[in-house]
């Protein structure tokens, strides 16, 4: 068991980091830097009512030597969210996905090399592809790399980055890979917020290509908690799938959202496909369950939406002012 008593959380002002964060905060004691580089997706907002005395915000870049030279020795583990993480975004320009992704887990990797530093790595089930629709089987640590876009095809060029120094310079190394999140704090480009907040803003929401997409998901503190008994209790090298049995097809996710918020099923417009789309995502999440023991709490996907749409009704002064811009360049794709 590793009993870490302090870790730098890369990327802790973004969804899932700043959720970790929380999740840290109220269920353990160790103290926490943030290495936060604040792009469009961070939010110093997210990490409000954390208690100053646990938690400390640098705004910095993870590509920063100079800065992670300060840092890192004063950890025990690095967990690491820092990334682009948006498609749409990398297929319209792939330059800072490199950079960050690749260049920034780099990076990362040399100071703990250098520092003797606990890293864990987090990833996306996108590394391995897509699966067709008609498929029964399921993804597991044992699918061959296979990502379609610039940004799952940087997430598995970190990946490899981390199995190489693992293996090569005996860094203490774990990585998961996640399906898709859901949960508070999202940002409005992603499918499920983009929904909600148009039907908050009196928009249509947007459904790409057929809508028969499969998406595998997994609410956040669901996606913490796995995280953590993966840094805790994982075997050193190895890669473990987070998932909770939550395939949907898109189709049916938005119907769901648009009948709990009390508008008609139909009530959407049809949009663009994203190109390259992958059709489905799904994990086998037997390793963790087995070998951790961990479980999902948040097993009824209905109830969890309801939870993200209140939360959406309720924090408007989070998202509005995003929602704007994020819409403008969905129009000019014609998204
Ligand atoms: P996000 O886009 O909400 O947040 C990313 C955060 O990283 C932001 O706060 C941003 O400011 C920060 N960041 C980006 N580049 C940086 C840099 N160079 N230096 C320092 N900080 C930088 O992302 P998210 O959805 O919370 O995803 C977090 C991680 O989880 C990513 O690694 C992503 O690949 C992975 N993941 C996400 C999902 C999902 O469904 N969202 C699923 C599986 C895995
Ligand atoms: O308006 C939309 N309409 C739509 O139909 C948007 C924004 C998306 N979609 C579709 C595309 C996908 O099939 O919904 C699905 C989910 O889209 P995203 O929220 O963009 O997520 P996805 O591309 O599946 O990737 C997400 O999960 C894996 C995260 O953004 C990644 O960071 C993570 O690695």
């Amino acid at each position: 068991m590793f009993e870490p008593n302090s870790v730098m959380v890369t990327g802790g002002a973004g969804f899932i980091g700043s959720n970790f964060v929380r999740w840290l905060v109220d269920n353990t004691d160790v103290r926490i830097v943030v290495l936060d580089k604040l792009t469009y997706a961070g939010n110093r907002g997210n990490l409000t009512g954390v208690p100053e005395s646990r938690v400390k915000l640098v705004v910095g870049d993870i590509c920063d030597d100079a800065l992670l030279d300060e840092l890192v020795p004063c950890v025990d583990a690095i967990v690491h969210f820092a990334a682009e993480t948006h498609n749409d975004n990398s297929i319209a320009d792939p330059a800072p996905f490199v950079s960050s992704n690749i260049e920034g887990t780099y990076h990362l990797l040399e100071a703990c090399r250098k520092y003797g530093t606990r890293f864990h790595h987090i990833s996306t089930d996108e590394v391995y592809g897509d699966l067709d629709l008609d498929d029964t089987t399921r993804f597991t640590e044992a699918t061959p790399y296979c990502p379609s876009s610039p940004y799952s095809s940087t997430k598995a060029a970190s990946d490899l980055l981390v199995r190489a120094w693992h293996r090569t310079y005996g860094v203490a190394t774990t990585i998961s890979n996640c399906s898709n999140n859901y949960g508070p704090r999202q940002h409005v480009e992603k499918f499920i917020p983009r929904q909600i907040t148009n039907v908050l803003c009196g928009a249509r929401p947007k459904l790409y290509g057929d809508g028969s997409n499969v998406r595998d998901w997994i609410h956040v503190d669901d996606h913490s908690s796995a995280v953590w008994d993966v840094l805790t209790k994982g075997r050193l090298g190895d890669t473990y799938l987070i998932g909770a049995d939550g395939e949907q097809r898109n189709l049916d996710v938005l119907r769901t959202i648009l009948t709990l918020m009390g508008k008609d099923s139909d009530d959407f417009d049809w949009v663009r496909d994203r190109p390259g789309h992958d059709r489905r995502y799904a994990i086998d999440a037997s390793k963790i369950r087995t070998e951790l023991g961990w479980r999902p709490r948040h097993v009824d996907f209905e109830e969890g939406l309801a939870g993200v749409i209140d939360w959406y009704r309720e924090n408007e002064s989070w998202w509005m002012p995003l929602k704007e811009s994020v819409e403008a360049t969905y129009s000019m794709r014609g998204q």
